[in-house]
């Protein structure tokens, strides 16, 4: 009988989780808690995108499946010569929990805490955990304690990354009449109308004061993803498209077609302040079904 989690070596010596039980099969690497594949049985395709080109490196983001991104998103606020979407998903985060349920559901936990070469870059003390679970949904839950003695401010994202048939067949329902602040054009604030999310070249855009779980159509694999999400106000769309994704090292040419992430996330307008002791948690479940 195969072991449902193997913890081993996984790609460039990075360490991972291996999940293959009765209801999903999955990975989970160390380094960035980045969950990398999830499959619930009797599915077919994968559901999240992982670029053939991902470098496996120390310190590297995975390009694909699910980054964490903390303690901010995107640039940093005040001082770019600071890591890209924050410190969290280059990081090795501690291992605590890898446990079966009789149900075949299984349950993974890490944690990462500040330490001497996250304070220079982030001035705080605090504690993230994560809690994956891997069934037939994919349920993420982060959460974020302050454990100073002083409030800070952060930004959080689950960054995930969809794996769809053809980009420019896919609607996305569940952001309208939101407003957004285009990172295409110049940053400027927009609102969505009533009717689906369709994209039609590079996307960068972040959803704000919303709350709302959303709903990706992907005619060409005839099946929906939905993201449910709890204590996140911001969803950010993301497509390259095919000029951006020519610049990006660790994509193909042409996988903008094959993905679009629809992040879960607390960013700009939206960032939390958690005093002294308090914690946070965000969470988002994904879950796959057949669609005309
Ligand atoms: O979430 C969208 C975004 O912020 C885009 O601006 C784009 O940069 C993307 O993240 C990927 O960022 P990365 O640092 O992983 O290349």
């Amino acid at each position: 009988m195969t072991e449902p989690i193997v913890i081993e070596a996984g790609a460039g010596g990075l360490q991972r989780v291996c999940v293959t039980s009765a209801r999903a099969e999955g990975e989970v690497y160390r380094q960035g808690a980045h969950v990398t594949r999830w499959r619930p049985r009797g599915t077919e395709r994968p559901v999240l995108f992982l670029s053939s080109r991902a470098v496996y490196a120390r310190g590297k983001a995975i390009r694909g499946g699910v980054p964490i991104i903390f303690p901010w998103f995107g640039a940093h606020g005040s001082d770019r010569t600071k890591p890209m979407h924050g410190f969290a998903r280059a990081r090795d985060w501690r291992l605590g929990l890898a446990e079966p349920a009789p149900d075949g559901t299984v349950v993974i936990e890490l944690d990462l805490e500040d330490d001497e070469t996250t304070r220079p870059l982030w001035p705080h003390a605090f504690r993230a955990r994560y809690r994956v679970t891997l069934a037939d949904t994919l349920a993420l839950a982060l959460e974020v304690v302050n454990t100073s003695s002083a409030a800070f401010t952060f930004e959080a994202a689950l960054h995930t990354y969809l794996a769809v048939g053809d980009i420019r067949t896919v609607t996305i329902r569940g952001l309208e009449d939101t407003a957004y602040i285009d990172k295409v054009d110049g940053m400027r604030r927009k609102r969505h109308d009533a009717g689906p999310l369709q994209l039609t070249g590079e996307t960068d855009r972040v959803f704000l004061g919303t709350r709302a779980g959303c709903v990706v159509h992907d005619p060409a694999f005839h099946r929906r993803l939905t993201i449910d999400k709890t204590g996140s106000a911001s969803t950010v769309v993301w497509n390259p498209w095919s000029t951006k994704a020519a610049e990006i090292a660790d994509l193909e040419t042409d996988d903008w077609q094959r993905m679009v992430c629809v992040e879960t996330a607390n960013a700009a307008d939206d960032a939390l302040t958690l005093a002294p002791g308090a914690r946070h948690v965000m969470t988002a479940t994904l879950r796959v079904e057949a669609d005309a």
